[in-house]
């Protein structure tokens, strides 16, 4: 019942002519959007050419990041109000390289996930613990703290069509995945802790992403376990070929 969601993270790659190169080669060979949904999260100032290649297709664009406030004295920041005006479907947000590099605290992503509903926008939250705190026995306590955090005071009706993207950060752009088994077991743990926060109907309708080094070769096996509904993939959505043999896994 949940449609599965594969979204490429670009991170700070690609330029708008690439962009367009790229949709253009991806954009009759992908799967229905009722099967699955295939989305790409650009940089800012690539999102015009790809809403513009993506027109008419199946592909979803989304924005890596926004700002909390639509408009203001905010230097440099991404209106979450033109997003929306612009017709991007999905923001990620609290992405572990926004935490760490640019200090972004769980009230900041909290603040974000509320700016996005305002404007009619979905969030992809994200959420992952480092390895320091897996080995220490914490992640399960660290990823729920995030996922309470991130979705405080938002309704049910908003968290059931939220997107939660697991990533540790141990295993991002490292090559290193974490196991199915392992991938699973967060992914459960963060429904579960859904279902306490709001109730069941939320936790089943909630789409859960793995993200952390997801590529054509594993991305079936993630994919068939139960509480995994996605994929959000930075380096094996860079070329169009690995793209697509992502969200085609299907077939
Ligand atoms: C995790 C992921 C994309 P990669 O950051 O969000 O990147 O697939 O390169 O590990």
């Amino acid at each position: 019942m949940r449609t599965p969601i594969i979204a490429g993270n670009w991170k700070l790659n690609q330029n708008p002519e690439e962009t367009t190169a790229f949709v253009e080669a991806i954009k009759d060979k992908l799967p229905a959007s009722s099967k699955v949904e295939s989305v790409i999260a650009a940089p800012a100032v690539d999102l015009p050419a790809l809403l513009a290649a993506a027109k008419g297709s199946e592909l979803k664009t989304a924005a890596e990041n926004a700002y909390f406030e639509d408009k203001g004295a905010f230097t440099g920041e991404t209106s979450p109000l033109v997003l929306s005006q612009m017709g991007i479907n999905y923001v990620v947000i609290g992405h572990s390289e926004r935490r760490d590099y640019f200090h972004e605290t769980d009230e900041d992503i909290n603040k974000k996930a509320h700016a996005l509903f305002r404007n009619n926008l979905t969030p992809i939250i994200c959420c992952g613990e480092s390895l320091e705190t897996r080995e220490a026995g914490k992640e399960t306590e660290w990823v729920v703290g995030q996922i309470k955090a991130a979705l405080k005071d938002l309704t049910a009706e908003q968290v059931s069509q939220s997107v939660i993207a697991y990533e540790p950060i141990w295993a991002i752009g490292t090559g290193k995945t974490a196991s199915s088994e392992q991938a699973q077991e967060m992914c459960k743990a963060i429904r579960d802790a859904v279902s306490d926060l709001y109730n069941e109907e939320t936790a089943a309708n909630v789409r859960i992403q793995y993200g952390g080094s997801v590529k054509p070769e594993n991305v079936k096996e993630l994919m068939a376990k139960p509480d995994i509904d996605g994929g959000l993939v930075g380096g094996a959505s860079l070329e169009p070929e690995s793209f697509l043999a992502l969200v085609n896994y299907q077939d």
